[in-house]
């Protein structure tokens, strides 16, 4: 036996009964066209827990690479930084992939933003590890896949 810690049983319990309220389809750019997954962000009074799943990871990426992943402003072209912070504290960073195999998987807790306010914005896989130091963005390299976050189902 084991036990969870309080908070992460709760958001687990709270998940297990809840649809999510946001939701991105992720897909391959030109020259990544067999990458595929979903962002699930599921808004709780924990912060929003957030869920990736990628597949079609090719092999020429390396297939133990770590890979950057952020949340984008469509209308800076630049991470979700509503606060005018430095990179890695804007809003729309996020931890980047671990890939396994062709695969990468993440589930994750942030307090940075809340789902409404990302609506719209887009999440953005790189080809790269996010070094978490460069500006303005963590030198991650170019974008192998992207989508767009919307409302999911009647929230
Ligand atoms: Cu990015
Ligand atoms: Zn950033």
């Amino acid at each position: 036996m084991f036990t969870y810690h309080s908070r992460s049983r709760r958001i687990i319990e709270y998940l297990s009964r809840s649809r999510p309220s946001a939701a991105a389809q992720i897909c391959g750019c030109t020259d990544y066209p067999t990458v595929c997954g979903t962002l699930m962000l599921y808004q709780s009074h924990a912060g929003v827990f957030a869920v990736v799943s990628l597949g079609g990871i090719p092999e020429k990426l390396g297939r133990s690479s770590i890979l950057g992943m952020h949340i984008h402003d469509p209308e800076t072209g630049m991470h979700y930084n509503p606060d005018n912070q430095p990179h890695p504290n804007h809003a729309g960073d996020m931890p980047p992939l671990f890939v396994s195999g062709s695969d990468a998987w993440c589930a994750f807790l942030s307090e940075r933003f809340d789902v409404k306010e990302i609506i719209g914005k887009t999440v953005v896989i790189h080809g790269r590890r996010d070094d978490f130091t460069s500006q303005p963005s963590g030198d991650s390299g170019e974008k192998i896949a992207q989508g767009v976050i919307k409302k999911y189902g009647g929230c």
